[in-house]
């Protein structure tokens, strides 16, 4: 077969420089000459997905070239998708490859680059691939307006630049101090991924299912909330409020954001009210939305297309309600329920002008790649958790007897090294962003953006196993505020719907004492800085040339938050937080029997094991994701324990 160095070079070369044409005489023959109804097809599902996108092709029904792509646009999706079917039922490299090639210069560019990168994550063929990171490819959904604006002036003069790159807003606007977060460009990856790799919109059919992708929706999305809550309680500010459709969006919100092809993103101003939105739904529907989803977790079942009762009572509800709110392919009724989030989204989007008179492209939060510049992404977000929690509330709350893992004890937490956060400076290329129009020659250019980072460090942790044999433990780390913005200490049940999930992992504990030492950077819920193009092309190159393996793994997924986000940002005095660490029975919640679960690594915790069934058996969350009335019953318990902790904040590194 293909080795994974040529194929990681044919992916760099199908990415680079999207705007432009192909320049790799290889891929530029499949492009030409590869005969589409010949050779083509023999490769494929007998042909059928590549007909069917040759004749859009030939119809020129397709979406132009150089015109924004939206994910929300049903017929600009349906049209990715027609590209994502050929690539994912190709059954050698050369089909998948030439593939790309020829429909590289026939469909638009961004439809073209979003089919690839989720035909890459998802296809076999393409399995230890790396993806450079978007803000590389589209860099125009990750920068702004001016960066945007000195690339073009630096490379029409062929002058070198590199540019600082600001946070949306003044100080005036309260909302600018959390910035850094909702438009950090590695969070942005995350949240564009993760959707990449759970696309709303996939079918079991494209190859395999998607386990617990429901449940998924909700914690990746309640993790980002709790996270942006942390993030504002570093900074002063109160927790975030929900969005509701009857009240005003309070804030408003200016993008500085360009696109590509098409014109800015449009604005909104605060506290404007909820406008229907022509073409896409009414407020008033969208209250009826809510209302039966509400009144489904109220009764506890959801209701489906026969009209037959589906119990939600149970550690299965919440995957039905993430699939129905969201809502997924794998949703419920769907003519009942309809598509809460996904049509807010939209909604949000189209704010600027909901009655389409001005002809303004779609807003921010229309794309996953730039949703969280927008305070108004939390707020929905917020809105969203609220009604998972309404559900997750219902539940009785755990017992001393579940909660317990009989002789284990966990005796020691600490902290080696101190948790400090600081900010740092990051440069990427900007190339993308630039036409190679009038044979202009490039020049180097990038952007310098500050991003959040934190030292490394470790946890030691002393657990002892009175039981007779060895056991297996599942490590639950997580990272809970004790107060709000006024210093008012949280109680357990109002603190737990705050905490972050710092790791998870798991660990065989030998009988008697166990110190179990974990690294920061191994959490099972981020992912390294990933390598730039640059990087990938250079080792990809080097190992083809030289016949040699490309050793890339841990870079293999984008889907996971950015190891330096691990901690939220903390004060420079030292934020209190209480780090919890509950050990629980691996043996009896952990899936992978096929898998070496304590070496399951990547980034499973928020995003997975791709192709497998997630490997933590309990409800994501566990064990804070049901009430605690009584705390007493954790305090009880000697397999979970807390320490306090400070994470502090340096200005200077
Ligand atoms: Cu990720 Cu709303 O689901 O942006």
């Amino acid at each position: 077969g293909v080795s994974v160095a040529k194929k990681q070079q044919d992916i760099n070369h199908l990415l680079e420089k999207i705007y432009d044409r192909l320049r790799h005489p290889e891929l530029v023959e499949a492009a030409t000459t590869f005969d589409p109804e010949g050779d083509l097809t023999m490769y494929t599902d007998g042909g059928e997905a590549v007909r069917r996108l040759m004749s859009e092709v030939h119809q020129q029904r397709l979406l132009q070239k150089h015109h924004w792509f939206s994910l929300f646009q049903e017929r600009q999706r349906e049209e990715a998708l027609m590209l994502f079917d050929v690539l994912i039922h190709c059954n050698s490299w050369r089909c998948f490859v030439n593939n790309a090639a020829y429909f590289r210069e026939r469909v638009n560019e961004g439809q073209f680059v979003y089919a690839l990168y989720v035909a890459v994550i998802h296809s076999d063929l393409a399995s230890h691939v790396v993806l450079p990171p978007l803000y590389e490819i589209t860099p125009h959904l990750f920068t702004n307006n001016e960066i945007i604006q000195k690339a073009y002036t630096a490379k029409m003069t062929q002058t070198p630049g590199r540019f600082n790159m600001s946070f949306t807003g003044s100080q005036k606007n309260r909302e600018q101090r959390i910035a850094y977060f909702g438009e950090d460009i590695g969070l942005n990856v995350h949240h564009v991924t993760w959707h990449m790799d759970f696309p709303f919109w996939w079918q079991d059919s494209y190859g395999h299912h998607i386990d617990r992708k429901g449940e998924l929706f909700f914690w990746v999305h309640h993790q980002l909330s709790a996270r942006f809550d942390n993030e504002r309680l570093s900074n002063w500010m109160n927790v975030v409020d929900e969005l509701h459709w009857e009240e005003v969006i309070s804030e408003g919100f200016a993008p500085h954001t360009i696109y590509k092809f098409g014109g800015e993103f449009p604005s909104r101003p605060d506290n404007i009210h909820f406008q229907d939105v022509v073409g896409v739904a009414n407020v008033r529907d969208m209250i009826i939305l809510e209302r039966r989803i509400r009144d489904a977790i109220a009764h506890g079942y959801v209701i489906d297309e026969e009209g037959q009762q589906i119990d939600i009572m149970n550690e299965q509800g919440i995957d039905y309600l993430g699939n129905i709110i969201e809502s997924s392919m794998y949703t419920t009724n769907l003519q009942y329920y309809g598509s809460l989030h996904n049509t807010a989204h939209i909604m949000l989007g189209r704010q600027g002008d909901p009655k389409g008179k001005y002809n303004l492209p779609p807003g921010v939060m229309e794309h996953f790649e730039t949703a969280t510049r927008d305070p108004s992404f939390f707020r929905l977000h917020k809105y969203i958790d609220n009604i998972f929690k309404e559900h997750k509330d219902n539940l009785s709350p755990y017992t001393w007897e579940e909660l317990e893992f009989p002789g284990v004890a966990v005796r020691e937490i600490e902290i080696e090294g101190e948790l400090k956060t600081y900010f740092e400076q990051f440069e990427f290329n900007l190339i993308n962003a630039v036409d190679r129009s009038n044979n202009v020659e490039d020049v180097e250019i990038s952007a310098n953006v500050n991003r959040l980072n934190h030292q490394d460090f470790t946890y030691n942790i002393i657990i002892n196993n009175d039981n007779e044999v060895d056991v297996l433990a599942t490590i639950r780390i997580f990272l809970c505020p004790r107060a709000d913005e006024n210093g008012l200490e949280f109680t357990w049940d109002e603190g737990r719907w705050h905490c972050i999930e710092t790791d998870k992992f798991w660990r065989k504990l030998s009988v008697g004492e166990n110190t179990v030492t974990r690294h920061s950077t191994d959490s099972s819920v981020t992912v390294p800085d990933p390598p730039s193009l640059e990087t990938l092309q250079r080792r990809a190159d080097a190992a083809v040339e030289g016949d040699q393996e490309l050793h890339l793994e841990e870079y293999e997924r984008s889907c996971g938050i950015p190891n330096r986000m691990l901690l939220p940002k903390g004060k420079s005095e030292g934020m209190d937080f209480l780090l919890m660490v509950a050990v629980t029975d691996g043996e009896m919640d952990t899936n992978n029997d096929q898998l070496d679960v304590t070496e399951l690594g990547g980034t499973h915790a928020h995003c997975g094991v791709r192709g497998h069934t997630f490997p933590d058996r309990r409800p994501m969350g566990y064990p804070l994701d049901r009430r605690i009335p009584d705390k007493r019953v954790f305090e009880q318990v000697t397999n979970i324990e807390s320490t306090f902790v400070k994470v502090f904040h340096n200005t200077q590194h």
